[in-house]
């Protein structure tokens, strides 16, 4: 067992800053059927998310909001992210996936025109980050059952950040070089609001 059980919370310390080697890896697809202790791991996750946005707890533990937790960011080399949102519809969204895979995606783009951040990144990194407007993701549940999910708009953004962690991506990479606030020509591409 890893110590990402039940009776551990995961705090700001735990969670590996860029420059780590485990962000820039591919990392390794989970056996299934899911063991005992990746599903235990994937709860800690999610009760990271959740109290990182309760007001409370995140003020005195020092938590920074989270919509969406990599398994890597916590340093454990697996294909598994925890996600809790509201999206732009108010629709609430609570997710831990295993081997996800994009199965298809729209040919439109959105970007959040505050930017992206990261739970693993400590600056302010400004700039345009596109992403797919729609995509579809065939992966495991907790239960172990696969399931294919659709998302657009926000909830779209923040499946496509944590599964770019899960093969070496960060939410940079993908914004232009010589001038961030670019938007990428020959696609249509808007603003989420
Ligand atoms: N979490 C980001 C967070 O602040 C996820 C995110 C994604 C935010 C896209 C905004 C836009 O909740 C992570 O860094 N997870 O990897
Ligand atoms: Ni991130």
């Amino acid at each position: 067992m890893s110590k990402f059980d039940s009776n551990y919370m995961i705090t700001m310390k735990d969670i590996v800053k860029e420059g780590a080697q485990i962000l820039r890896k591919t990392t390794t697809e989970v056996q299934i059927p899911i063991s005992a202790e990746v599903r235990e791991e994937l709860l800690c996750m999610l009760q990271y998310l959740k109290n990182s946005q309760d007001p409370t707890i995140s003020k005195k533990f020092k938590l920074r909001p989270g919509s969406g937790l990599s398994a890597n960011q916590i340093g454990l080399d697996k294909q598994m992210f925890a996600v809790l949102f509201n999206d732009e519809k108010d629709q609430d969204y609570e997710f831990m996936l295993i081997n996800p895979k994009i199965i298809s995606h729209s040919i439109n783009m959105i970007y959040l025109p505050e930017g992206e951040g990261c739970l693993s990144v400590n600056r302010a990194v400004n700039g345009i980050v596109p992403r797919y407007e729609r995509i579809k993701v065939k992966a495991y549940n907790i239960a172990g059952k696969e399931v294919i999910l659709s998302f657009k708009g926000y909830g779209s953004i923040v499946m496509q950040h944590e599964i770019d962690h899960l093969n070496g991506i960060m939410f940079y990479d993908r914004i232009n070089k010589k001038n961030p606030y670019k938007l990428p020509d020959n696609v249509v591409i808007e603003s989420l609001y």
